[in-house]
């Protein structure tokens, strides 16, 4: 499909279509679609932009993140299709490895976004985000970024089935772990093993946004984005006390806000 270069609506639609073709390759969920235009709804809201609250929440993230003795993004179908490179990224910046860990497990679209995500890697390798970090640094960084995934050997407590499997040297042993776009559940368990969970959802009032340590409410190529670019710069100290619940409250405050357009 092409899509005019000065179309308004060009960022979305070309996310759009990487969805349906990755949908079409079998690397997506069912349902992967459907969350995907949910996601899409609530972004129209917000504005289609990152707010000023979602900004302070990718800081608080990243600050977490460095200060981790373990850091782990774990990647699910939808966001290695969008956000595949930029977690690579920013896993390379924040001494984070990489678990590939979906919710609606098959062994087929266990490889297949294995196999993605090692091509990404190989593909972010071939050039550095900043001037400051020279290439042969660069890839040093990104090789040592560990993929995990392949080899699920440990269980989530409280979930049943499937949707538990996850990795002793990943997320089972991760303190702080960056979840893209999870589910309310799982959000809920991997609180209770007492982790740190930062997690990226354009719903505000959702289970896993209402759950997690930290919630960017923003869109999730976004979010990435500006997340590696701060990245490059290090930690830089915030507010040491965040609240979460102040962020959602916000967040929710911006979708208002943008409704009054109409009385405007
Ligand atoms: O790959 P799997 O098997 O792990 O399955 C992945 C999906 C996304 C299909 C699965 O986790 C799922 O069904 O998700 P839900 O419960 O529909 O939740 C998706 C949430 O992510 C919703 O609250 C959406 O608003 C939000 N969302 C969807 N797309 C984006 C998003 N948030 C940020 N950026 C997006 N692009």
């Amino acid at each position: 499909m092409t899509i005019p270069d000065d179309h308004p609506r060009r960022k979305s639609l070309l996310s759009r279509q990487k969805i349906v073709d990755a949908q079409a390759a079998g690397l997506l969920a069912d349902s992967a679609l459907i969350a995907h235009g949910r996601g899409e709804a609530f972004d129209y809201l917000i504005g289609e932009r990152t707010t000023d609250s979602a900004k302070r929440a990718e800081r608080e993230a990243l600050n977490r993140l460095f200060r981790a003795k373990s850091p782990v993004i774990s990647m699910n179908g939808n966001t290695t299709v969008l956000a595949g490179r930029e977690a690579i990224c920013l896993a390379a910046l924040t001494g984070s490895s990489v678990e590939i860990n979906i919710f609606y497990r098959t062994d087929d679209r266990m490889r297949l976004l294995l196999a993605e995500i090692h091509r990404m890697k190989d593909y972010v390798m071939k050039k550095s985000p900043s001037d400051e970090i020279e290439l042969e640094r660069w890839k040093d960084m990104v090789k040592s970024v560990k993929i995990h995934g392949e080899n699920p050997d440990a269980k989530i407590p409280h979930l049943e089935g499937p949707r538990a499997l996850c990795c002793s040297q990943g997320i089972f042993q991760a303190d702080v772990i960056l979840v893209p776009l999870e589910d309310g559940d799982r959000c809920e368990a991997l609180v209770a093993m007492g982790k740190e969970v930062i997690v990226v959802d354009l719903n505000p009032l959702s289970r896993t946004s209402t759950t997690a340590s930290v919630t960017i409410v923003d869109e999730v190529i976004r979010a990435m984005q500006r997340m590696v670019i701060m990245a490059v710069e290090g930690p830089l100290n915030t507010d040491q006390d965040w609240d979460n619940r102040a962020a959602l409250v916000d967040a929710l405050d911006e979708i208002g806000r943008s409704t009054k357009l109409l009385s405007s």
